[in-house]
């Protein structure tokens, strides 16, 4: 080829392979239209079907097509979980009908024991953030009559909560806890103290934070149960899972959402032990088992549904490499049964617990994982859950959880976070990025978007 000649070409190669590039990505583009707009009709269907069985009631019972409530009366669990997701989907009506039941009918003046932990997540974060978004001052006068009644967990001689509180007379009880329920508070209520200008919301759940993390092993690891009384551990197992998971989440996230430089350096001094005594490689592959807080020794190699939230962590704190890894495991195990379990032995592959919730935190780190990467492979794994998700999990009447994933037995049950965190997570992967700006949020543990402003 002539010298002169060998740019222009150059050039044209150029030019026509981004054209061909830029035409494989709006391609790319429309069909994730296609399926936030499938997500956002599925939603639909289970948000109606609430409305229609279960309306003004904690949840629906999807197969029985009846009401339930937590606590024998309703505490609007499902529309105070779900009205965030109204928003974002600008399904603009329902959002209106759930705003006004809650604002109309939400009373937590109640002489009833409920979980700090799940009513701090749901609730107080679902109130927060639809707040943040509607600017409408009835949810954060329902949110600080919430937060006034839950300070009294507090009242132990560790300052780590109790399980339960009385939300009519502030009384406490259950002593023994986990790091997942003194570690999760922080996102929410200091969110409430930055709102209403009251520190006492913050300073109460940091300490219940910063003493869980004193009292991690020399290894740097925390157990799975401890007493709030004697703050000694009563289970010294170790891992990422229920129990433990967002105890991580929010070191990390409150260091995102207030800049608190105690909450990095707690996330700073406890990630290595993570990463040292929990992964085992197996066939090539990046797992997450148990281990002893305080030998570090593998105690057992399970891993399920709910540890499936920490690829993407790591990826939010910027280990992607490793989260990448580990989500690859995570699709594996879904693809097990065509749905994942809720935990299995990883060593045998082994179904140990055989129920799906309609969990989010698989569908939450392929969001983050796809945020972070551009790759469209994360979109195409979401897509295959997707579909998986509705072929055994739909019902007549919203979305039921499996009672075992190889017979594909349905379970009466719909949780709240179905509508407020694994509907929400399908929609953000597939939606067009200005749906929700993900640098302006931290997202609490309910998937309940926070606004970074401090
Ligand atoms: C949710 O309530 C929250 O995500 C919590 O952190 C863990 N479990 C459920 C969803 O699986």
């Amino acid at each position: 080829m002539p010298a002169r000649i060998a740019p222009i070409a150059f050039l044209l190669a150029a030019v026509a392979a981004f054209a061909t590039h830029g035409c494989g990505r709006s391609r790319q583009d429309e069909h994730a239209r296609q399926i936030a707009a499938r997500v956002r009709t599925e939603f639909l269907h289970a948000w109606n079907n609430y409305g229609r069985y279960a309306w003004g009631h904690d949840v629906l019972r999807p197969l029985s097509k009846t009401a339930h409530d937590w606590y024998g009366q309703s505490l609007l669990m499902t529309p105070v979980d779900a009205l965030d997701t109204l928003v974002l989907m600008r399904l603009d009506a329902e959002a209106a009908r759930a705003r006004s039941l809650i604002v109309s009918d939400l009373s937590f003046d109640r002489d009833i024991y409920v979980k700090n932990f799940e009513i701090t997540i749901r609730l107080l974060g679902g109130l927060l953030s639809s707040y943040q978004l509607t600017g409408d001052k009835r949810l954060l006068s329902l949110a600080e009559d919430l937060g006034n009644r839950l300070l009294p967990v507090f009242n132990s001689p560790t300052g780590l909560p109790y399980v339960y509180v009385n939300l009519h007379t502030g009384q406490t009880r259950d002593a023994v806890t986990n790091p997942a329920e003194t570690g999760t508070l922080l996102l929410e209520f200091g969110t409430l103290s930055k709102l209403t200008g009251r520190p006492v919301f913050y300073e109460k759940a940091k300490r219940a934070l910063v003493e869980t993390f004193k009292r991690r092993s020399p290894l740097g690891l925390v157990g799975e149960s401890i007493n709030v009384e004697t703050g000694v551990w009563t289970s010294t197992d170790s891992h990422i899972s229920g129990g433990i998971d967002s105890y991580y989440e929010y070191l990390w996230k409150c260091w995102l959402l207030f800049g608190d430089k105690d909450c990095r350096d707690m996330w700073d001094a406890s990630i290595p032990a993570v990463n040292k005594y929990l992964p085992d490689e197996i066939g090539g592959g990046l797992w997450h088992g148990h281990a002893d807080m305080q030998t570090g020794k593998r105690t057992k190699t399970i891993y399920g549904a709910l540890d499936a939230f920490f690829p993407g962590l790591l990826a939010l704190s910027g280990d992607l490499k490793r989260a990448r890894r580990l989500q690859a495991s995570s699709f594996k195990m879904w693809k097990l049964h065509g749905i994942e379990p809720e935990t299995l032995d990883y060593k045998t592959m082994r179904v140990v617990a055989r129920s799906y919730r309609l969990r989010p935190e698989i569908v939450e780190s392929t969001y983050y994982l796809y945020h972070y990467t551009d790759d469209p492979d994360y979109r195409r794994m979401g897509e295959k859950m997707f579909d998986d998700f509705v072929k055994y999990c739909r019902t007549e009447a919203g979305y039921a959880a499996l009672a075992d994933v190889i017979s594909k037995q349905q379970r009466d049950e719909m949780e709240s976070f179905v509508l407020a965190e694994t509907f929400k997570y399908f929609y953000l992967l597939f939606a067009p990025p200005e749906t929700l700006q993900f640098d302006k949020v931290i997202f609490n543990t309910e998937a309940h978007p926070l606004r970074r402003m401090w």
